[in-house]
């Protein structure tokens, strides 16, 4: 078998108006949809990120794929690495921690790892998790993911006035109501806040209102780097015993090495370790408990397998990091996870803010918390032509190419910085 053909289609989504530490979303999210097909008629799937400079070396990378082997993933690897020619392509936002040129391939490398093993399981009749070795769980469990947010975008950008049916959360009540509508909906067993967004004070009111209508959830919150160690200290003795770990609250393997030793929670991070590179070190000031592991950013399925071995061989928990994303994003990251048994705590995911896909009759739904691992062969999906038409017709129409929550932001607040830390 043979690739004769890659199609790299860029793609937006709407996209509520969350908050977080760099600003706030756009109303379209960007991703990266990618189909690769073999001269056996068979078609894979891999999907990622959309901003504008990834675009371009996924497109570099998707012409180097043509003529290589699915099942020939070394190969695959030293076709992306020669097309990528080293190119460094950091986000905007930095969310996702530093940038460099080996954490740039891994990100282009991974979707097309991705559908490589879904043309392999799509061959061999077998599902992706097996091709990993194995399913250690029958269903994935997610948590629930919560953002501060407005009620709505301002002066309505989308062309009809459909509501957003979210409403705004901006205080702890608002931030209880909507957990309350995503367990309700989804059956999440645990549960994350988003911070970052307001002075500590109020997050950790906001903490204290979620363990007080969801006594039984385990709680995480996130603050994406705003705070300095000092602040860090004080917020994680105040929810000592309310919290399962503490998500990025502080810049730098040194500052969270810091803030670790005295934390009485484990700290969790997709920031600081966002690579191998940065595992050493990690390691040895004893900086974080968690990893959060992204197939998309650690260089795919089979990279991520590599990061869980590491993590379990030095007593490092896993959990999973999420960004906006579609159905087929959610297929890889549940065979992934049925896939790998040092998983310890329950995965994140942007799934409920979504409200539109490329996937056709998506067969991954939520049932208390978790959803069910399929036993199709390859991912188990396929693609909504149609949907994917209209996706990329709203990525042409709506003039967003990089995802930049600061830049959107300053439109409304001109005085708004990204700062890490800011408090
Ligand atoms: O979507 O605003 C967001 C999140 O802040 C995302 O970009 C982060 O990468 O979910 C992520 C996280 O856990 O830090
Ligand atoms: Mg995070």
């Amino acid at each position: 078998m043979r690739i004769t053909d890659v199609v790299v289609t860029p793609v937006a989504f709407r996209d509520p108006a969350l908050l977080n530490s760099a600003g706030v979303h756009e109303p379209y999210a960007l991703r990266a949809v990618i189909e690769v097909r073999t001269d056996d008629g068979l078609c894979g799937l891999g999907e990622t990120t959309g901003d504008e400079n990834l675009l371009a070396l996924l497109n570099r990378a998707a012409s180097a794929a043509v003529g290589a082997d699915p099942f020939d993933l070394i190969d695959l690897e030293r076709r992306t690495a020669a097309a990528v020619g080293g190119h460094d392509s950091p986000d905007a936002h930095g969310l996702t921690g530093p940038s460099s040129a080996a954490k740039s391939l891994a990100r282009v490398f991974s979707p097309f790892e991705v559908a490589c093993l879904d043309l392999q399981g799509r061959a061999t009749g077998r599902p992706v998790w097996a091709l990993l070795g194995g399913k250690a769980r029958e269903r994935v469990p997610f948590s629930a993911y919560l953002f501060y947010k407005w009620a709505a975008h301002p002066g309505s950008p989308y062309p009809d006035e459909e509501d957003d049916p979210w409403g705004e959360a901006l205080d702890p009540d608002g931030v209880v109501a909507q957990a309350r509508r995503m367990v309700d909906l989804y059956g999440f067993r645990s549960i994350k806040l988003k911070g970052g967004v307001f002075p500590p004070e109020e997050e950790i009111e906001a903490i204290r209102a979620l363990r007080a209508a969801f006594p039984d959830h385990p709680l995480r919150l996130d603050p994406n780097c705003a705070w300095t160690v000092g602040t860090s200290h004080k917020v994680a003795e105040a929810l000592d015993g309310v919290l399962e770990y503490l998500e990025d609250p502080t810049p730098t393997i040194p500052g969270m090495a810091e803030v670790a030793a005295r934390a009485p929670m484990p700290l969790a991070t997709n920031m600081c370790v966002v690579g191998f590179a940065d595992l050493p070190e990690s390691v040895a000031r004893g900086a974080v408990g968690v990893v959060l592991s992204d197939h998309h950013y650690w260089g795919g399925l089979r990279a991520s397998h590599k990061l869980a071995a590491v993590c379990d061989t030095f007593g490092i928990g896993l959990s999973m990091h999420s960004n906006s994303h579609l159905g087929i994003s959610l297929a890889a990251m549940v065979h992934l996870a049925a896939a790998t048994p040092n998983l310890t705590y329950d995965v994140d995911t942007h799934w409920p803010w979504r409200s539109e896909d490329v996937v056709a009759d998506n067969p991954y739904v939520f049932t208390g918390g978790s959803v069910a691992v399929p036993d199709t062969p390859g991912l188990g999906i396929e693609l909504d032509r149609d949907e994917l038409a209209r996706l990329h017709e709203q990525y042409l129409r709506c003039g967003v190419r990089s995802r930049d929550d600061t830049a959107y932001m300053r439109r409304f607040r001109p005085e708004f910085e990204k700062r890490r830390p800011r408090w």
